[in-house]
């Protein structure tokens, strides 16, 4: 049976990366050994650790353009998905990744103003039309999350951007949530990281329940 794609989403220390580590631990228990692998975007290959780089550390005095970020980001998803996630997939594993195509949107369409048609565009090239199963927003007020990442040391260049910046990209997901209403599900994340892993927990048991991965 092919696998299964999930995608987890928010601003800045919403808290993707706590719980992605911990749905891995539960679902492989949970699945009877099938394969679950975490993976990201940017950097989920190993051209995309070099992108990354690049992109939230690319040295002291370069300016990334706007268009250019843009691009860089889906060039990191083409490579994912063809190199990473589809072959993961047809494998039959469940794919984890923390940030896809909605990421984009928010931060480059949202955030940066840029056309939401042409990254429409963009994300289908990069992505050749593959779509989350699902996609896990974890809703967060932006500066809860921005101070639980400032906890963490020193800020990338992006963690730097203004508050401004950060409310128009919750903003984009707000938007998205509303538009993609059968693929995207709200979790409230705002609580302890073990109020929001057992709600991400419930709804994952419910979808896998209904794909047919758990037994009678
Ligand atoms: N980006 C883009 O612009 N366009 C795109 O298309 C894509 C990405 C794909 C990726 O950087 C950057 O790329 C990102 C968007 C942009 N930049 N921003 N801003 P990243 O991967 O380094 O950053 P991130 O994705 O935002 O991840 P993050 O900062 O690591 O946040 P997180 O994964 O959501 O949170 P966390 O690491 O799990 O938690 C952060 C801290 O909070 C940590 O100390 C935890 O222990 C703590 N935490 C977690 N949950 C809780 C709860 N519930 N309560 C209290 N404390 C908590």
């Amino acid at each position: 049976m092919r696998g299964k794609f999930i995608v987890f989403e928010g601003v800045e220390g919403c808290g993707k990366t706590t719980q992605l580590q911990k749905v891995q631990g539960w679902l492989a228990e949970l699945l009877n050994g099938r394969p679950v692998v975490v993976t990201r975007q940017p950097g989920g290959t190993e051209l995309g650790v070099q992108l990354r780089r690049l992109l939230l550390n690319p040295g002291p005095g370069v300016v990334i353009q706007n268009r250019a970020e843009l691009l860089l980001y889906a060039a990191d998803r083409a490579q994912h998905v063809e190199g990473f996630i589809e072959p993961n997939l047809a494998a039959g594993a469940i794919v984890l990744c923390d940030r896809y195509t909605d990421s984009t949107v928010a931060y480059q369409g949202y955030g940066r103003q840029l056309n939401l048609e042409t990254i429409e565009v963009l994300n289908r090239l990069a992505t050749n039309g593959l779509e989350s199963d699902l996609t896990v927003w974890l809703d967060v007020d932006v500066a809860v999350g921005l101070g639980r990442a400032k906890k963490r040391g020193v800020a990338d260049r992006i963690e730097q951007a203004d508050l401004e910046f950060h409310r128009s990209v919750q903003n984009g997901y707000t938007e998205l949530a509303k538009i993609h209403q059968k693929r995207i599900v709200r979790v409230d994340a705002g609580g302890s990281v073990d109020e929001v892993f057992g709600e991400v927990k419930k709804i994952l048991s419910g979808y896998f329940l209904k794909w047919g991965f758990l037994g009678d």
